[in-house]
């Protein structure tokens, strides 16, 4: 019988660990929403992300919007096409990766506010293994493609 305690004792031991030293926080900056007109069908925001160990964005929630997701742009025959990063978004440890027009966003669908300047987006970022970090992005007119 006695042989039965040690893995109960390992798991245990490892639990404490776990506990003792939670994975550190991704760092998120610059975040804000891109105004859209109303009715619109959707809108992009975007942000930077610093992670300091190697991490993985791998979806985004908001109250705002029916849903939100992880987009990137691509050339597809001379159009710009936008496609969800089913898999996430990888982030290398200490390398701050900017989500912006253009290029990787994220894309609130559905959106149930109005995306005008002033309104407030509150984006919920889930990371492999770093902890959950809500933010408020405000939403700004900005021009440009
Ligand atoms: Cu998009």
């Amino acid at each position: 019988m006695k042989t039965l305690y040690l893995p109960i004792l390992a798991v245990v031991a490892l639990a404490g660990a776990a506990q003792a030293a939670p994975p550190a926080k991704v760092t998120v900056e610059g975040a804000w929403c891109r105004a859209a007109p109303k009715g619109a069908p959707a809108g992009g925001c975007y942000l930077t992300l610093t992670a300091p160990t190697a991490d993985r964005l791998v979806s985004v929630e908001t109250p705002a919007a029916a849903r939100a997701e992880i987009h990137t742009m691509s050339m597809d025959g001379g159009v710009m096409r936008m496609r969800k990063l089913t898999d996430g978004l990888a982030l290398p440890a200490g390398q701050a990766v900017a989500l912006k027009p253009g290029a990787e966003h994220l894309m609130v669908i559905g959106p149930k506010i109005d995306l005008a300047a002033g309104a407030t987006v509150p984006l919920t970022l889930r990371f492999k293994s770093a902890p959950a970090v809500t933010v408020n992005a405000p939403v700004k007119a900005v021009g440009g493609k």
